[in-house]
């Protein structure tokens, strides 16, 4: 049986990153649609994932992404997000949107580009030390196009050694995410395309090196919570990228495709007992929303998350554990889906009634004033960076 105090307990500790680029304007190829309000520089993102930790409680850091959020000095944003009551949570990389690196980033053939993404590398790990973050999530648009473009062969060597350099300069509590995607933007190879690959960077690398998993980065159909099991089996899942996907890298919020492809996933994380902070596994969402509005669609996602987990955690684990034992398969199943068919949302709202929050977070940012006060204060909002 749960213990219902431990469950409200886990629940209010649980901690969601949310990511700069989500609260800027994003859009696809074809299109960027501009919203009133949006942020126009760090400062401003910082004030809004502000708002959705006020909110739900449950979001205490954002995610950087750099240079998209480029400013003179980042101790004093790191003072301002501390002073707004959040910390920075991961330093995302940007290394694929400079000319440069039309033929890769550290896997190009041209040594020169190789050490210009290094040092792009090397230069984030610098703004860890200025922000205090402790993850530095490496994504790499490095691939091909065309069989017999490069070898890629050579292309992991160049990976492997500008991955060593980069691990060299991490100190204290530091690590890297590596990241891996089927495809896109390469559509031949892609030169860390799934988990299989990271894992096997991270394992020759050391224990600072683990694998963040995106959940929109499979192919379809891809069970993405035995890669789960697997990871945090060895030790070495570091971090999600939580968004969900009807067809590639979509980008929708959370849970919003695939309610029960979240659950399960959350179900290993509890299982596993991995679902706090103390895990050392960052659960971050990682999403643009091009069409809805961005501050309610963050606090939406959180609220998806917060409850796949909370069914995960009212999971008769022991009911489970007897019906595994017996080898009864449905009806070890049946307490499965016993717990994803229970409605979570009375249980949340007495959590955020318990930690002083209103119990309904989007009604009450509905009401707060912070829209229509942004969309006052803020003219010409800036892009988030990705879809342009
Ligand atoms: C790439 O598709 C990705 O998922 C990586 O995490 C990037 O850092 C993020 O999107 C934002 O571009
Ligand atoms: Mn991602
Ligand atoms: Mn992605």
């Amino acid at each position: 049986m749960t213990d219902p105090a431990a469950v409200r307990r886990d629940l209010a500790a649980q901690s969601i990153d949310t990511p700069s680029w989500a609260y800027g304007n994003s859009g696809t190829r074809f299109k960027v649609f501009g919203q009133a309000g949006v942020p126009r520089d760090p400062w401003e993102k910082i004030a809004d994932a502000a708002v959705v930790h006020r909110l739900t409680g449950a979001a205490p850091t954002v995610s950087l992404h750099i240079p998209w959020d480029r400013v003179d000095d980042y101790a004093e944003l790191a003072k301002y997000a501390a002073e707004q009551g959040v910390g920075v949570g991961a330093i995302n990389a940007n290394v694929f949107q400079d000319d440069d690196y039309k033929l890769g980033s550290v896997t190009n053939p041209d040594s020169r580009v190789r050490r210009k993404a290094v040092d792009a590398l090397l230069a984030c790990v610098d703004v860890m030390d200025a922000t205090g973050s402790r993850d530095l999530k490496l994504w790499f648009a490095d691939g091909t196009n065309y069989p017999g473009q490069d070898s890629m062969r050579a292309r992991q060597d160049r990976l492997t050694e500008a991955l060593r350099e980069v691990y060299a300069r991490l100190s204290g509590d530091q690590r890297f995410l590596l990241e891996y995607k089927l495809f896109e933007p390469a559509f031949y190879h892609s030169d860390v395309p799934d988990w299989g690959t990271s894992y096997a960077h991270c394992l020759e690398l050391g224990p600072r090196a683990t694998v963040c998993i995106d959940t929109g980065h499979h192919a379809p159909g891809t069970n993405i919570e035995f890669i789960v099991a697997f990871l945090v089996r060895a030790g070495r899942l570091g971090a999600f990228d939580f968004n969900s996907r009807f067809y590639a890298d979509d980008d929708l919020m959370v849970g919003a495709a695939d309610p029960f492809q979240l659950f399960r996933i959350m179900n290993e994380i509890v299982e596993a007992g991995v679902h706090t902070p103390d895990s050392g596994i960052a659960f971050m969402l990682d999403q643009c929303h091009n069409i809805e509005a961005k501050i309610p669609a963050i606090i939406r996602s959180v609220m998806n998350v917060q409850e796949a987990t909370a069914k995960a955690l009212l999971l008769d684990r022991d009911a489970l554990a007897a019906a595994r034992a017996a080898g009864d398969v449905l009806g070890a199943n049946e307490v499965l889906m016993d717990a994803y068919a229970t409605d979570v949302r009375p249980l949340l709202r007495l959590v955020r009634e318990e930690q002083g929050l209103d119990p309904d977070p989007l009604r009450a940012y509905h009401r707060s004033g912070h829209q229509e006060r942004i969309e006052a204060e803020r003219v010409g909002g800036t892009q988030a960076g990705w879809g342009a």
